[in-house]
């Protein structure tokens, strides 16, 4: 029989000695063969420690995971209808999607969300909302999610009150919260308070849910967002992992008992196109769980049992040539299944320019029933268990994660490393490094820097009348505020303030005054008050997005251009990055920034959640030529076009105005005739980007064909 050096020799003389192999970005190297010889650690049976097989016996064969798609928009009844709708069609869980006012604790009227109300989700002001959001939905009976973490408290306690008015006792509720504030500072940044009352306020979940909602999900740590934000997989992994811990010690710092709540902790993680790399991400993942959760004390199983929900990956799909992504979430939901996931979401293919409309998300959603119902993949429990090359990946990913676990707790844990910044550091990094890998060619992506297609046709997308929105919400807070007890309202809303100033539960505190018609703003307001409101400016990384470029014609066109205009203005050109609006996705805005400091431009980052005014006083302020807003929560009919007329009022319209993010193309005639100069959705090459800048700035930049190599 042949032996692996007779393999090494015939495959070598196959590729005439070429190397085959593959350095992932997480600094991983993929062999072209594994063999027995590989796998050094035995994984054990499914349902049993370290449960790397999967965390129930029988697993799919038994129970097949929850499809639960994660959706909202516009309002209750809007969104009510559309859950019903899907409920009919298949689908097994709900999962919420709130607007970004309600994440960051406004109510609908409140005057800095007027780009974002329905939006980007459902809008929620109070106890009335919620009521019509599961309307005819027997919350006893179906598991919802609710990705709430900034406003937990009111959403939370909105879902009890809901489900008592519908006749549901709390211990009756399954569900999930997601409840993860860590990574809110990291990647998502739909935080409100600072972190310090922000961990509390996650002791408060975990004591209140074990005494009173035994079947309910109390926090999903996630790492979905941190992959989504340019994280690599052992990134996502460690600092999920790390998180877990923190909350761990939190929880059992403030007198829990960690085996009273630790089995209610969950996990959610995203699923992108590295196929067997995200598989042995969710082995490794339990693995790595069972090992820390061992270490921090627990006892019983059920404590170390790390169960997940996943979504595949949103930022590996392409506005260019859509269809494309039903083949790449296909991919990644049968990775997902194959790594043993418990619960799933699957992306709908208008993901890169809009929220799904009925159609694109029947086709996610038929992905999942396809694969559950047609291919007879779920008979068998972790079939890819023993393949040498799962196995030995699997294994990897836990060694490279625990180091970095290692580094987080050497450190003092996850809330002093998100304080002092390095793991947001190190996935602006890897985003930096892959934003320049694929405006390189370096990574393919189908469609936008391979086998582009000459002409795209338009796709039909979901449009929410925000302005009709926001006046059906507005009507409704009035006349919550009119038919409720003002005076026991406002008694339980002081309760809450004196319970944030002392020891009280923050979440029973707040059951009460949802009960009283307090609407999300107060119920939020009320603990502001002592606790404050958080914000921070970014800083975005250097050097890394140029490092690749070094000797690239093309990059040197860009840098003697933005040298040209140096000399002529007597300065570098100024380019303010503006965030409006309650969106947090920066990554983009991020990536933008770094890629054109880079290049020589002087970069002014703007915080996020800036209303117009704000950003046109920062423009003046920073003396700037080109405003580039960066949207990616649909806030931009509304919130650019105001800015241009804010600085057209100033008499300052020879500011260039561009925008980027997730922006339909059927919105770029309105955005042009409000007077926007540039338009970057996703698959934007930035160095073309700063080549069509340089030209808005007056510079004769030749287009990318003169570009000799
Ligand atoms: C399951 N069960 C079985 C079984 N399989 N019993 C016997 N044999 C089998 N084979 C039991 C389980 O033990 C459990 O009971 C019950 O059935 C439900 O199964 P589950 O596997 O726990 O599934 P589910 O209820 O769906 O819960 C999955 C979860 C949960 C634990 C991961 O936390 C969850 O649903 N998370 C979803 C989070 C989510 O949707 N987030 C969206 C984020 S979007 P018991 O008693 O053991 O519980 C986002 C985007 C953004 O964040 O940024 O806006
Ligand atoms: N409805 C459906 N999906 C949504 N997502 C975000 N908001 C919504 C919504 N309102 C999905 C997208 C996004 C990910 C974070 O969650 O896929 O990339």
């Amino acid at each position: 029989m042949a032996d692996l050096e007779d393999w090494k020799q015939l495959a070598d003389k196959e590729v005439k000695g070429k190397s085959l192999d593959w350095h992932t970005p997480e600094g991983i190297i993929v062999k072209p063969l594994y063999t027995a010889e590989d796998v050094t650690v035995d994984p054990g049976l499914p349902g049993f420690a370290p449960f790397t097989r999967g965390v129930k016996a029988s697993m799919y064969a038994g129970r097949p995971w929850t499809i639960r798609q994660y959706a909202g928009f516009s309002t209750a009844e809007e969104s009510n209808a559309f859950y019903r709708r899907n409920l009919a069609a298949g689908q097994k869980g709900l999962s919420v999607a709130f607007d970004l006012a309600t994440h960051r604790g406004y109510d609908s009227d409140h005057p800095r969300v007027v780009g974002d109300v329905g939006k980007a989700g459902v809008a929620i002001d109070s106890v009335e909302d919620m009521k019509i959001l599961f309307d005819q939905i027997p919350l006893d009976e179906m598991s919802v999610s609710m990705t709430m973490n900034g406003a937990v408290i009111p959403c939370l306690a909105f879902y009890i009150i809901a489900a008592e008015e519908q006749g549901v006792s709390q211990d009756k509720l399954s569900g999930t919260i997601q409840n993860d504030i860590l990574k809110e500072f990291m990647v998502r940044n739909t935080y409100i308070y600072p972190p310090e009352p922000s961990m509390r306020i996650i002791s408060d979940i975990f004591a209140y849910t074990a005494d009173h909602m035994p079947k309910f999900n109390s926090i999903s740590i996630s790492g979905y967002h941190m992959q989504e934000a340019g994280a690599t997989q052992v990134q996502e992994l460690a600092f999920t992992i790390a998180d877990g811990m923190e909350y761990v010690k939190y929880g059992v710092a403030s007198g829990l008992d960690i085996d009273k709540f630790a089995g209610r902790l969950s996990f959610f993680f995203a699923i992108g196109m590295n196929f067997f790399m995200e598989i042995a991400k969710l082995r490794a993942a339990r693995a790595l769980w069972y090992r820390a959760m061992t270490q921090l004390g627990a006892k019983s199983e059920r404590s170390k049992m790390l169960r997940t929900h996943c979504q595949t990956s949103g930022v590996s799909l392409t506005e260019q040539d859509p269809y494309n992504n039903v083949i790449r979430t296909t991919i990644e939901a049968m990775a997902a299944m194959l790594g043993g996931t418990q619960s799933l979401h699957t992306n709908a293919l208008d993901e890169a320019i809009a929220l799904p409309t009925d159609f694109s998300a029947r086709i996610a959603r038929n992905t999942q029933i396809v694969i559950q119902e047609e291919t007879g993949m779920c008979n068998v429990v972790d079939p890819l268990g023993g393949s040498y090359y799962i196995e030995a990946l699997t294994q990897e990913l836990v060694d490279k994660a625990w180091e970095i676990i290692e580094r987080v707790e050497a450190e003092g844990g996850m809330a002093k490393a998100v304080g002092a910044g390095w793991p947001k550091a190190m996935i602006e990094e890897a985003a930096a490094a892959r934003q320049a890998r694929v405006d390189r060619g370096e990574d393919v992506i189908v469609g936008v820097n391979k086998y582009r297609l000459a002409n795209e046709d338009l796709l039909e997308t979901l449009e929410v009348d925000n302005t009709k929105v926001r006046e059906a919400q507005i009507a409704r807070i009035n006349q919550v505020k009119a038919n409720r007890n003002e005076e026991a309202c406002q008694a339980a809303l002081k309760a809450l303030t004196e319970g944030a100033k002392g020891k009280g539960n923050l979440l029973a505190l707040a059951v009460d005054a949802a009960r009283q018609r307090a609407t999300l703003g107060e119920i939020s307001a009320a603990m502001e008050v002592v606790f404050d409101r958080y914000g921070t400016v970014p800083t975005p990384v250097k050097g890394v997005y140029a490092a690749p470029y070094e000797g690239d014609s093309r990059w040197q066109q860009v840098l003697d251009g933005v040298q040209a205009v140096e000399h002529r203005l007597g300065r570098k050109p100024r380019l303010l990055v503006a965030k409006m609006g309650q969106d947090g996705h920066d990554r983009g805005a991020n990536v933008v920034a770094s890629a054109f400091s880079d290049m020589g431009f002087e970069v002014v980052s703007g915080p996020l959640f800036q209303t117009p005014e704000e950003t046109l006083a920062l423009a003046l302020e920073k003396k700037v030529d080109v405003v580039g807003a960066s949207s990616l929560a649909a806030g931009h009919k509304t919130l650019i076009p105001e800015l241009i007329r804010l600085l057209k009022a100033e008499g300052r319209a020879d500011i260039k105005v561009i925008a980027g993010g997730v922006i339909p193309p059927q919105d770029y005639e309105y955005l042009r005739d409000a007077g926007v100069q540039g338009i970057y959705g996703p698959g934007t090459n930035v160095v073309e980007c700063a080549a069509d800048v340089l030209r808005l700035l007056g510079h004769n930049m030749p287009p990318l064909e003169e570009a000799a190599e």
